[in-house]
């Protein structure tokens, strides 16, 4: 039997709707939540992303302004401008869309925001509150990716999940968010040997490396449950993820697409992590 399409698109659109009574109680009591999202430089697919937050946004009824600076801009002056936003009480959540020009150290502008307004949960605090269990933003790939395998009530404890890449921002905390739930977590990357052994035993598979068509059903148990992360833009402009879809659906239980699958999933926990930040609740 083929595989269940989980789809990120329709889950997140689920989803949407629910934020947007919440956030219309919210402004009947007298709060918008507003979000301000920095990009810096003219990267095509950064625009893309953050028209994506923009517009998601506006759907659920939360204010945003995009704030374009030149890929020129110096660390000090966009340091200046995360400082002005910490101290604007009517700014709930601060995000600065990755990656950013060479000039500037990614980690002095992720630590620069405040972890209270840090719908990205990038900043080392909230990392560290969600590795220790206490109440964090969390991050938006992770967090989405959890959603969706809940949503379905995909058993997570006592299974094998198997993450494939290590990145700061969704390889590493989604093993801790599963790790969490109880699962069994297995980290694999570049440099890892005889990648197969690994992925042929997970009961969940979370393909993050950024390698298009990287795992077929070959790299696969029946009945697996894989999560594709990858966004991988090939050369007639299309977009593929890390997992090739038709060999893989033959043998896995659930699958997620690219386009359709954990990209919009991300987005709709920003805006679920904005809420949050404007009710204050997280990191209070
Ligand atoms: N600070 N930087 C910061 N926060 C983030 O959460 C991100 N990320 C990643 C890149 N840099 C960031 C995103 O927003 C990746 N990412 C992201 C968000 C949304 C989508 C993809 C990546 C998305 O909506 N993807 C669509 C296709 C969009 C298209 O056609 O270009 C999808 O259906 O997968």
């Amino acid at each position: 039997m083929p595989a269940e399409i989980i789809s990120g698109k329709e889950l997140g659109n689920e989803l949407r709707q629910e934020m947007k009574k919440e956030v219309d109680q919210l402004k009947n009591s007298g709060l918008t939540p507003h979000l301000t999202v920095i990009i810096v430089g003219d990267n095509p697919a950064s625009r893309s992303y953050v028209r994506g937050k923009e517009k998601a946004s506006d759907t659920v009824g939360i204010s945003s302004e995009v704030i374009e600076l030149p890929s020129s801009v110096t660390e000090e002056e966009l340091l200046g401008l995360i400082d002005q936003k910490n101290r604007d009480a009517s700014v709930h959540g601060i995000l600065v869309q990755l990656p950013l020009p060479e000039q500037i150290r990614e980690e002095n502008i992720i630590v620069a925001i405040d972890p209270a307004k840090d719908v990205d949960g990038f900043h080392p605090i909230n990392i560290g509150r969600m590795m220790t269990g206490q109440d964090a933003l969390l991050p938006c790939t992770p967090y989405g990716i959890i959603t969706m395998l809940k949503s379905r009530n995909i058993p997570i404890e006592g299974k094998h999940a198997v993450v494939i890449g290590r990145s700061n921002i969704v390889g590493k905390p989604v093993g801790q968010l599963l790790l969490a739930e109880n699962a069994t977590v297995t980290y694999c990357h570049s440099k890892t040997d005889k990648l197969t052994d690994y992925t042929k035993s997970a009961d969940i598979l979370i393909a993050a490396a950024g390698r298009a068509n990287m795992i077929n059903k070959e790299h696969l148990k029946e009945g697996a449950v894989v999560i594709d992360v990858g966004i991988n833009r090939m050369e007639d402009g299309s977009l593929t993820g890390d997992v090739d879809f038709e060999s893989a659906k033959e043998i896995a239980s659930y699958i997620t697409p690219v386009p359709r699958g954990v990209g919009p999933m991300t987005i709709t926990m920003l805006l679920k992590n904005t809420i949050q930040a404007a009710k204050g609740l997280a990191n209070s």
